[in-house]
């Protein structure tokens, strides 16, 4: 530990004290919150499957070169980027990261075998799984219609790959001894305007009470259901909108998943945190930062950001909000892009963790808004950063911007030599 940041640490505490918070207490409920780190920032959502390019209405922009192209380039990128964050964490991971071990195995028939080696990698690493089925980049989705189809053939075909999800779900939260969440999210929608809103809202109902009446154990796998505005080529309808997942999540008792790049560009998330959890049992977040659009850009520290960590510190969501990110941007360093979001993720957290929320609340039920309006402001030039750079050192982790140099290196020995 340098002496530099024991010191400011030390002035930070004190002052923290002063306004009646434990730093201590912070930095130890921030190392129990882990981050889904999303496997996809680290090859453009492109898969193992060779299937061609991707669809489903998202899309990466950018060539940056070095990008994995195999799972142990993954793997091992990933490694690379979890050494600049502090703390413990859980990998992410699409089904179209499957490993095949030269057979042929099409999403219907994935099962726990082609999954050993990521199942492996995270027990050795420490990491916990959360799991998506695919329901994209695929012949049978590429008229941007899966679960909602109305042909009968290839509805079920994507029926069946929900079923086998969640049972490589459960088998890896039976594995690793920590629930995985698996998280459905379909692409279905029309470029323009429907006649019929009704119809396939029917079938996405019926698909997705087919897929969950397969009993798996509780423990170990849990379901979230995931909504979206709209996405490139479906632009006019979106058959598995917000109404429809929240009451979907609501009626069947799941965790309903809020993507922060899934509503209007005016439109966050952190009000819908609490009133969604008033009906449903849990959240999965997908953090996200949408520019203009659901444009995917890596998570920075933003207010909008800080705002979604001030609602789970403030109400103690701990055990009912899962954090998991989700962008994608192929225009710079990947390793770096999982770096920056993850690290500014954690800082949204610490800072949350360094209010004085009981005092602030006080204010709040007492009527004193002016009270909490100056509180809140001055909040915002506490010297969060010496207590931030102190969990790093102490984690383990790069303190500033030492991971920067570490991750240009990694490029110019690794990355650069990738074809
Ligand atoms: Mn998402």
């Amino acid at each position: 530990m340098t002496q530099k940041i024991e010191q400011a640490y030390a002035l930070a505490k004190e002052q923290y004290a002063a306004i009646g918070v434990d730093t201590e207490k912070a930095m130890k409920v921030l190392a129990g919150i882990p981050i889904s780190l999303h496997c996809w920032q680290g090859d453009d959502v492109g898969g193992f499957e060779n299937a061609g390019s991707l669809d489903g209405g998202i899309a990466a922009t950018g060539n940056y070169p070095g990008k994995a192209s195999t799972p142990a380039e993954l793997r091992a990128d990933l490694e690379c980027a979890l050494s600049f964050i502090p703390g413990t964490h859980r990998l992410n991971l699409h089904a179209f990261y499957a490993e095949m071990n030269g057979k042929k195995v099409d999403r219907n028939e994935l099962g726990p075998e082609q999954f050993q080696n990521w199942f492996a990698w995270c027990k050795e690493q420490g990491l916990g799984f959360d799991f998506n089925p695919t329901y994209f980049s695929h012949p049978k989705a590429s008229d941007g219609l899966t679960l909602s189809h109305q042909d009968e053939g290839i509805r079920k075909f994507w029926v069946e790959h929900g079923i086998a999800c969640r049972k490589i779900g459960e088998a890896a939260g039976k594995f690793l001894g920590t629930t995985c969440m698996t998280n459905f999210w379909i692409p279905d929608g029309m470029k323009d305007t429907p006649v019929d809103r009704l119809a396939p809202r029917k079938r996405l109902e019926k698909s997705l009470d087919e897929i969950f009446s397969v009993k798996i154990d509780k423990n170990c796998d849990r379901d979230a259901v995931e909504s979206k505005l709209f996405g490139i080529g479906c632009e006019s309808y979106t058959v598995g909108s917000h109404e429809f997942y929240l009451g979907y999540a609501t009626k069947n008792q799941i965790a309903f998943t809020l993507d922060t790049g899934h509503y209007h560009p005016t439109e966050t998330i952190t009000d819908k945190i609490s009133s969604s959890l008033m009906f449903v049992p849990e959240l999965m977040l997908h953090v996200s930062r949408g520019v203009r659009w659901d444009s995917d850009h890596v998570v920075t520290l933003t207010d909008d950001l800080k705002a979604i960590s001030e609602e789970i510190v403030r109400n103690d969501l701990f055990d009912k909000v899962h954090i998991g990110l989700d962008y994608f941007d192929a225009s710079i360093n990947r390793i770096a892009a999982w770096a920056i979001g993850v690290r500014a993720m954690l800082k949204s957290l610490l800072i949350a963790l360094l209010e004085p929320v009981t005092e602030l609340k006080a204010c709040e039920t007492s009527g004193d808004y002016t009270s909490r309006l100056a509180l809140l402001e001055e909040q915002k030039s506490m010297p969060f950063a010496a207590v931030w750079d102190y969990y790093c050192e102490q984690k383990g982790a790069p303190v500033g911007r030492a991971w920067l140099a570490a991750a240009k290196k990694y490029e110019a020995d690794v990355l650069s030599e990738r074809a």
